[in-house]
């Protein structure tokens, strides 16, 4: 039987150095709203979306970086989305850097910065919290490189997992949710261990530079999109789920980052797909029931998988050599 839901990307433009969060918001409220006459029913917004992505700046002591944070959600600047949340009944999911004076794995109470997205609930309640596992890039100045990308600088790993929770969306009772934070999407194993919890809905925004930042080689620049899509589609495939997938896009400061925000169904398609690079709004409607076909067939994980020919997956962090193979000794 059906199961319908209307959800949107809420993709936005550029949000420069100088830009207030304020002015973030009052384009995040117009793409609600918008959201809102389009009969959406939960709002999908990108990684970093009340600030410009700043970890492409560096700063010799890290706390001068924490312009870029927030200490509190919601605070004063982003209370207008949850009011927004209230007054349209609309789910929002939120990405922003968090700074948490919380105990670390030691038990030391100490301040910790993450790449965090929240899904807050039409009522106004953070219903889903995830901070980034995936961090690229470095955690030191790299001369060589046209633009820096200090993710490893300023946030620490996620500490949450990847989790996820079912509520409710719109007129469903219970819709299952889980999130991925930008170039989590890059990385298989994401998707699976939400996949292996039944998510049937992935929200995740991205800030992806159009072209290669590092001087590691020459990766075609249409490349870089397929690159985004296909992790995206193949993640959906492959654990039967939707996933709606939102951009911040543009020029930030002078530099380029792609649109191209997609809602993709369990069968890989993509379904919606945003053609500027600025404030857009893609919406679909996405029956969930789409989930089934896959997850009791191909991806029936209980009938197919094999976790014990997996363990290299969770024992190893790199890739080891192989074993070198050699013609057999003349007898
Ligand atoms: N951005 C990029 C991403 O994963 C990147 C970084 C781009 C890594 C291209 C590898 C290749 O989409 C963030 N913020 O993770």
């Amino acid at each position: 039987m059906a199961r319908i839901i209307t959800v949107a990307a809420a993709q936005l433009g550029p949000i420069q150095q100088a830009e207030p969060r304020a002015v973030a918001v009052e384009r995040m409220l117009r793409l609600m709203e918008r959201a809102h006459r389009r009969g959406a029913e939960l709002v999908v917004f990108p990684e970093l979306a009340l600030t410009t992505f700043f970890p492409r700046h560096y700063h010799d002591d890290i706390g001068e970086a924490d312009r870029w944070f927030e200490t509190a959600m919601p605070s004063n600047e982003t209370a207008p989305l949850f009011d927004a949340a209230r007054r349209y009944g609309i789910g929002f999911h939120l990405g922003y850097a968090e700074i948490a004076e919380e105990p670390d794995a030691t038990g030391k109470l100490r301040r910790r910065r993450f790449n965090t997205a929240v899904l807050v609930s039409p009522e106004g309640e953070i219903v889903l919290k995830y901070r980034k596992v995936h961090l690229p890039g470095h955690a030191e100045y790299l001369p060589e490189r046209k633009v820096q990308h200090l993710e490893k600088r300023y946030f620490e790993v996620g500490n949450l997992g990847f989790p996820v929770v079912r509520a409710p969306v719109g007129g469903l009772p219970g819709v299952n949710m889980g999130m991925m934070i930008c170039n989590d999407r890059r990385w298989p194993e994401a998707w699976r261990v939400l996949g292996l919890q039944k998510v049937e809905l992935v929200m995740l925004g991205y800030n992806t530079p159009s072209t290669n930042q590092e001087a590691g080689g020459f990766e075609a620049h249409h490349l870089r999109v397929f690159h985004s899509h296909l992790s995206i589609q193949a993640g959906c495939y492959q654990n039967a789920c939707f996933a709606v997938a939102t951009a911040k896009a543009g020029t930030e400061d002078g530099h380029e980052l792609f649109g191209h925000s997609i809602i993709v169904n369990p069968q890989g398609e993509i379904v919606a797909q945003a053609t500027s690079w600025d404030d857009e709004l893609i919406t679909a409607d996405c029956d969930l029931a789409m989930c089934t076909l896959g997850r009791t067939t191909i991806f029936a994980f209980e009938k197919h998988r094999r976790p014990e020919a997996y363990r290299r997956i969770t024992e190893q962090v790199g890739a080891v050599d192989p074993p070198e193979w050699r013609p057999q000794a003349a007898e």
